[in-house]
């Protein structure tokens, strides 16, 4: 029987070793991370999505070999645009950049996920490395903030056993139901609440002197910082009191904490600002640098790497994308028009550009607008490397499976380059090859060339030598401008209520947009709505229907609808962060009107 180990690829952070025998997968049982168990989206969902098993040219069944040249053709245009989502994690999907280089073509810069906190971090920090799981483990206290474990990063669940757990989000999650300490936090009011920890960690004499004046001998500006804000309108906006702040200093105080901070806390124009104080709150506490400390977020995967497929290219923004202004755009590995923020203008957009060549797994909002669709290979059917963004192990992807209708990004790069007349690439083992030669063997596994058992235990910086640079400035048109409104009830039969926060968080059977959809909206039965209505939910941006279902896990001032529910995206902003070149999702208000 040949066993052959591979890697999961899809966009999380776990990146779960498998194991393949006889046509079967199941954990890698050796992974350092995967404790012994693979996740419903891998065993259960991905196996039962439907594919797209041929090629299409103008809503045509066509040969890959046809689809390749109007592919080629539809390309060879002056305007020429490539946008890559995340459905696949593995670094060959970058390849493509190549063919945009040699065809002068122009890709994107930003994202829609982590850019405005790893801005903040990187403010900070100046480089944002990945907290190792082997200090979660020796952590005594883990601050869950913003980031909701038992769904997006399952596997970190074991290292929380035993462990003193608080809890910071606007949702009561099943992580907060367990939780020591469970903050129902106001949305986008994290900045806040690291700030005022922070100067009561300082008045309560919680800081920890000897590490402050080593690397971060600005603390005593970053207090007075802390003072420009004042405490009881800030306590009340955020939904705490002086009583919750001194249980959670005190819980962390002389223990091994960690910070495992989400995507929740940043998807707003300020998102930057959250992470910076974060940091700078552990900082106060001496919770950096030292065995079982450490506050992890999304780290840079591709830290240290060289990578052989950084180009040099125009590029426009990835959360705006200015679609019209381009004759021809390949959409690689997403579904924009169901992701992206602000769908009115993503359709309005795409509609503008003469061919769309959408190149992915599964039929979705973005291939039914597509002119040319390419069926791609998965990832258990070509070679690759993962990277993960939460732990430093890197693997190789392998093919397990083949498939006879899709192409992989390799093929699909060179198969362009060479009709284009331009020199083929180097083998795909190459490429594979020039990724794993700069990581140290692991066993079976690799280490990312940036592993650090205990990041930043000498300092900040990327030479490990720098001081912690602490936020001194705050300013959020935002909050200023749209005031915060109580729900009203106007009668049984209309009932408008304005200006909910819309959380927009990862559902458990799907990843992003792929595999099971949602059409519902979860709020707090105060609202007065009964399950299995259907609603209109609008904001500035746009509408779509919605079906309810109560929960008392919401506060009454915020609406859920999942990142994988259709039409989410019809309510959110296009707005870019002010740092990090990042969506801002949970940047609006939504109203709700009973139809
Ligand atoms: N099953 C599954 N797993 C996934 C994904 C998926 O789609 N499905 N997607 C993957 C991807 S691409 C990513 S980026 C990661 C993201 O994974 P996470 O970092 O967990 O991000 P989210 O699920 O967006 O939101 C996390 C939490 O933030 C809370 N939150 C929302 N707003 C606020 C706020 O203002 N303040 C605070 N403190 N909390 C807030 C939400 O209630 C939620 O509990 O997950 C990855 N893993
Ligand atoms: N409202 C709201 N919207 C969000 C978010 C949110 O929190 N709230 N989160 C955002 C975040 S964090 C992210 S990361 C983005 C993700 O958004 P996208 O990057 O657009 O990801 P998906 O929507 O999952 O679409 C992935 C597509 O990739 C294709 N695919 C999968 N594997 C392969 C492959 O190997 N090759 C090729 N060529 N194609 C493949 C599949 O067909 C699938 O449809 O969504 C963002 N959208
Ligand atoms: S989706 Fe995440 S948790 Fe599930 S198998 Fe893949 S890497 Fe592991
Ligand atoms: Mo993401």
């Amino acid at each position: 029987m040949s066993e052959i180990k591979t890697t999961c690829g899809l966009d999380c952070p776990d990146a779960c070793g498998i194991v393949s025998s006889n046509g079967n997968i199941k954990a890698d049982t050796n992974h350092p991370t995967s404790n012994g168990a693979l996740c419903a989206l891998l065993n259960k969902y991905l196996p039962k999505e439907p594919r797209i098993t041929s090629a299409r040219v103008a809503g045509k069944e066509v040969s890959l070999e046809e689809a390749m040249n109007a592919t080629k053709e539809a390309l060879d245009t002056y305007a020429k645009l490539l946008w890559r989502g995340s459905g696949n994690f593995g670094v060959m999907q970058e390849i493509t950049n190549l063919l945009f280089e040699k065809i002068e073509g122009t890709t994107t810069k930003g994202t829609l996920c982590d850019g405005a906190g790893d801005a903040g971090i990187l403010e900070g920090r100046e480089v944002n490395r990945v907290l190792p799981p082997e200090q979660i483990a020796k952590a005594e206290v883990v601050v869950v903030w913003g980031k909701n474990i038992t769904v997006t990063a399952s596997h970190l669940m074991p290292y929380l056993e035993g462990k003193e757990i608080i809890v910071i989000d606007p949702i009561k999650t099943a992580m907060a139901k367990k939780a020591d300490i469970f903050c129902q936090i106001a949305p986008r009011s994290d900045f806040f609440m690291a700030i005022m920890l922070a100067r009561f960690a300082h008045m309560g004499d919680f800081e920890d002197q000897e590490y402050l004046e080593e690397h971060a001998p600005d603390h005593e500006d970053f207090y007075a910082f802390t003072q420009e804000f004042r405490v009881r309108p800030i306590l009340d906006y955020i939904g705490t009191d002086l009583n919750e702040m001194g249980q959670i200093l005190e819980m962390i105080h002389g223990k091994k904490t960690v910070f495992l901070v989400g995507n929740g806390v940043q998807k707003y124009s300020t998102g930057h600002h959250v992470l910076q104080a974060i940091d700078a709150l552990a900082v106060t506490l001496g919770k950096f640098g030292k065995e079982g400390c450490g506050v992890g977020f999304l780290a840079n995967s591709k830290l240290n790497f060289k990578n052989p497929f950084t180009v040099k290219t125009t590029k426009v923004q990835k959360v705006d994308t200015p679609f019209g202004d381009f004759g021809t755009v390949l959409i690689q590995g997403g579904n924009p028009v169901a992701s992206m923020p602000n769908s009115n203008r993503v359709i309005e957009e795409l509609k503008k550009t003469n061919t769309i060549i959408y190149y992915g797994l599964y039929e979705n909002e973005t291939s039914a607008m597509a002119d040319i669709v390419i069926p791609a290979k998965n990832f258990f059917e070509k070679e690759d490397v993962r990277l993960s963004y939460a732990h430093q192990y890197v693997a190789p992807m392998r093919k397990i499976e083949a498939c006879d209708y899709g192409i992989s990004e390799y093929d699909f790069t060179d198969i362009l380059l060479q009709k284009f007349g331009f020199e083929s690439l180097q083998s795909e083992e190459y490429y594979i090859n020039l990724w794993l030669d700069q990581c140290e063997k692991h066993g079976d596994y690799y280490l990312s060339p940036a592993f650090q058992a205990i990041p930043y235990k000498d300092g900040f910086g990327n030479d490990g030598d720098e001081e912690f640079v602490f936020p001194d400035e705050f300013g959020d048109d935002f909050i200023k401008t749209k005031q915060f409104t109580r729900a009203r009830k106007k009668s049984k039969k209309e009932i408008i209520i304005e200006d909910y926060w819309l959380i927009s968080p990862k559902a458990n059977k799907a990843l992003n947009t792929q595999f099971q959809r949602d059409n519902k909206i979860t709020l707090h039965p105060s609202l007065g709505f009964e399950n299995g209505e259907t609603i209109n939910v609008y904001s500035e941006w746009g509408e779509h229907h919605f079906e309810i279902k109560n929960s008392e896990d919401m506060r009454a001032d915020a609406v859920l609808i999942t990142a994988n529910t259709i039409g989410v995206n019809f309510l959110t902003p296009s707005i870019i962060s002010e740092e990090g070149d990042s969506a801002c999702y949970q940047e609006v208000k939504v109203k709700l009107k009973r139809i």
